[in-house]
């Protein structure tokens, strides 16, 4: 039986790769950060057939303890400070988070359990604005991240990319692009899109406020990319890959669709506050998957018409 350790493993991408995990008879092993409202520490994955450990990734000793107890095959490095906005407002934090541990987590690996395979959350936030003149961000676009998140995240894509050619080792980069679900946190703007609507459509909501409605984002499904994780760490090779639908849609696209799903439409409800535009836009992302899909066939199931919908019943049925 395999071993897989997933840090962040209460998140969106944490549950999904659990379940996905079990289902292919790992033992899944996960980091849990203590939260003071204890049903909210493990809201995604408390019936799930995993091993939990209290720890933190910015908690160094926590870190080398679940490491030696576990000595896991796979670990997958899900755990950040993932909100690009908030990133603005606690920059050293996401520093430590994404970047300063990442390089504790690296050294730790290298040290207790030399043979694990490792996966790292990388983002297509640290393209920043660079895009290729055919529209499409890749390998080689240039990396020229627009918020503290951004950089933290290239930091760490540097790190994982020096250990695996310094120390030879299995550790890979997944470059994924925006991938939503209903199980999103609500301050994602997809999320966020989604249950106000309901809220509207039930009248427990007059409007919703959204800062800009003109950046596109490529959005796929968590549950998509979560399978692709495991093929990248199941390749024979160790490397770099972009998941992405190819498919890009502005903020405005996916309140159009999502309002047109219950019958409204959006003009009517949608207002911008200035709260939530950031000092600097990401305006525009379009992932080229074209090497994970030829090499490890990798493809998506949801559109972005599924995933919405998907998105919505969700919260139909929550909200009463
Ligand atoms: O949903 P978002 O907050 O996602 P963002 O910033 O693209 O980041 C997500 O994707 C990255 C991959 O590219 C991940 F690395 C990262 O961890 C995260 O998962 O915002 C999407 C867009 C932005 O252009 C934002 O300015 O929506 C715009 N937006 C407009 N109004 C809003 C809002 N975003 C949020 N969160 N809240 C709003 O009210």
């Amino acid at each position: 039986m395999k071993k897989a350790l997933i840090t962040g493993i209460n998140g969106q991408d944490g549950s999904y790769l659990s379940e996905l995990l079990i289902k292919k008879n790992y033992q899944v092993h996960g980091i849990l950060r203590r939260h003071s409202v204890a049903e909210n520490q493990d809201v995604r994955i408390k019936d799930l057939d995993v091993i939990t450990h209290y720890g933190d990734l910015s908690d160094e000793i926590s870190i080398f303890k679940i490491l030696k107890k576990v000595k896991p095959d796979e670990i997958y490095n899900l755990a950040a400070m993932s909100h690009v906005g908030i990133s603005n407002d606690l920059p050293l934090f996401t520093l430590k988070t994404n970047s300063l541990a990442v390089m504790n987590l690296l050294e730790l690996v290298k040290e207790i359990c030399p043979n694990s395979k490792l996966y790292q959350a990388s983002s297509s936030e640290m393209f920043g604005n660079s895009i290729d003149k055919d529209g499409f961000q890749r390998l080689t676009t240039p990396m020229n991240p627009v918020s503290p998140y951004g950089c933290s995240k290239v930091l760490a894509y540097n790190l994982v990319k020096y250990y695996r050619d310094a120390y030879k080792k299995f550790y890979c980069n997944g470059i994924l692009f925006n991938h939503e679900s209903p199980r999103r946190g609500s301050n994602f703007v997809t999320n966020k899109i989604v249950k106000s609507i309901v809220m509207i459509k039930k009248n427990k909501l007059k409007a919703l406020e959204l800062g800009n409605l003109d950046s596109k984002r490529d959005w796929g499904h968590s549950k998509d990319y979560v399978r692709a994780m495991h093929l990248i760490m199941n390749h024979n090779k160790p490397d770099d890959w972009i998941v992405a639908t190819g498919e890009t849609r502005s903020i405005r696209d996916f309140c159009k669709y999502a309002f047109k799903m219950v019958g409204l439409n959006y003009r009517d409800f949608v207002k911008q506050n200035q709260k939530f535009i950031r000092p600097l836009e990401l305006k525009y992302l379009k992932g080229d998957s074209s090497k994970i899909r030829n090499k490890l066939k990798w493809k998506p199931k949801y559109t972005f018409e599924s995933m919405i919908e998907e998105m919505i019943e969700y919260w139909m049925n929550k909200i009463h």
